[in-house]
């Protein structure tokens, strides 16, 4: 068989082994095949020697030009090769965009730590810092400096919770605030929020519950400014339109000391069942610093004075919510807790 016979069959084989290449592995043992080594075309070459001299040059052209198409051929079937399997790799990987997500459940803030949050947010716009004393008081801080004489109806076994020695719960976070006297010259603008305990305990009542505390010491501090301060407190918290009212009271820490009442948020004054018909709401105590106090931490009374109030977190959680029972607050009911996400 002559060597163009040769080749005219080996082209119309490579047209029919084209048509069965679908992988790399098929390519390579193409290549093999056609343009490797010991293929048809190096096999083509070596014949070339047998072909009469004269015959040569245009032999060689006819393998050459085979070569050139099988290279071609080998080029484009790679080509498709590697888009294939691009085709197959996203098919395999591909994610469906339209199946729902993995829900993943996420904790959030209780109540009475989002309506702390807010107080503290509240008065640190008007110039508040926060400061926290310790949850275990000694009597000195709890109680004598801070104007409570021996005899007083607070300090009794009934009402404070005893530990050994001169220990205590706190019942209030007033030690917070002897502590930031005893260390800073005023003016003092702090904050002392707090968990604090009170041997107490029915509806709107628990042993334990949340305190903020705050004092502001300076010269020229008067009742008007504690007024100011929770006029805008108030407003911020619960409504704009509320109105503070103040109602006298005793406390042995200041002097005078009062009742705040906010008009009812819910009526807008008009009387409901939320301020039991009478258009105002007490929220917290509070008066100016008795001047005793300001001189049991060493500050001269004649120069400064001060305004301090406290409010009971869990009584302004109760009624910014509606929640009748201080227990809820307590017993982490998830049924109760996810109504405050
Ligand atoms: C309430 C309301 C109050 C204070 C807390 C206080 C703290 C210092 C000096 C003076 Cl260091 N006062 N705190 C004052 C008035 C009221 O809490 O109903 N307490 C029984």
């Amino acid at each position: 068989m002559g060597i163009e016979q040769k080749i005219r069959e080996l082209r119309d084989q490579m047209g029919q082994r084209i048509g069965q290449i679908d992988s790399k592995d098929n390519l390579a043992a193409f290549w093999q095949e056609y343009l490797g080594k010991k293929g048809s075309i190096a096999e083509l070459m070596k014949g070339l020697g047998a072909v009469p001299k004269e015959e040569r040059p245009s032999v060689g052209k006819i393998i050459n030009e085979f070569k050139v198409q099988a290279e071609e051929q080998y080029r484009a079937l790679s080509e498709r090769m590697a888009q294939l399997e691009l085709q197959a790799r996203n098919r395999k990987e591909a994610v469906d965009i339209t199946l729902p997500g993995k829900v993943r459940p996420m904790g959030g803030l209780h109540p009475l730590t989002q309506v702390k949050n807010e107080i503290i947010h509240v008065f640190a716009g008007m110039g508040f810092e926060v400061f926290e004393g310790p949850e275990i008081e000694d009597d000195d801080h709890n109680f004598t400096r801070l104007n409570v004489p021996k005899d007083h109806p607070s300090r009794d076994m009934q009402d404070t919770f005893y530990l050994p020695g001169e220990w205590l719960l706190r019942t209030q976070t007033s030690g917070g605030q002897i502590r930031v006297m005893d260390r800073q010259k005023p003016p003092i603008k702090v904050l002392v929020p707090g968990r604090v305990f009170r041997s107490d305990s029915d509806a709107t009542h628990s042993p334990m519950f949340h305190q903020m505390e705050g004092l502001v010491v300076d010269r020229g501090i008067t009742l008007c400014d504690l007024q100011g301060m929770l006029d805008r407190f108030v407003q911020q918290l619960f409504d704009e339109s509320v109105r503070t009212r103040l109602r006298p009271s005793y406390f042995p820490f200041t002097e005078p000391s009062v009742e705040v009442d906010v008009s009812c948020f819910e009526c807008g004054g008009k009387g409901c069942g939320l301020c039991k018909h009478t258009g105002w709401i007490e929220v917290l105590g509070g008066g100016v610093v008795h001047p005793r106090v300001l001189e049991n931490c060493g500050i001269d009374s004649s120069v400064y004075s001060g305004i301090a109030f406290g409010i009971g977190i869990e009584r302004i959680t109760m009624l910014k919510y509606g929640i009748n029972n201080i227990g809820l607050l307590f017993e982490n009911d998830l049924r109760f807790l996810k109504q405050f996400q």
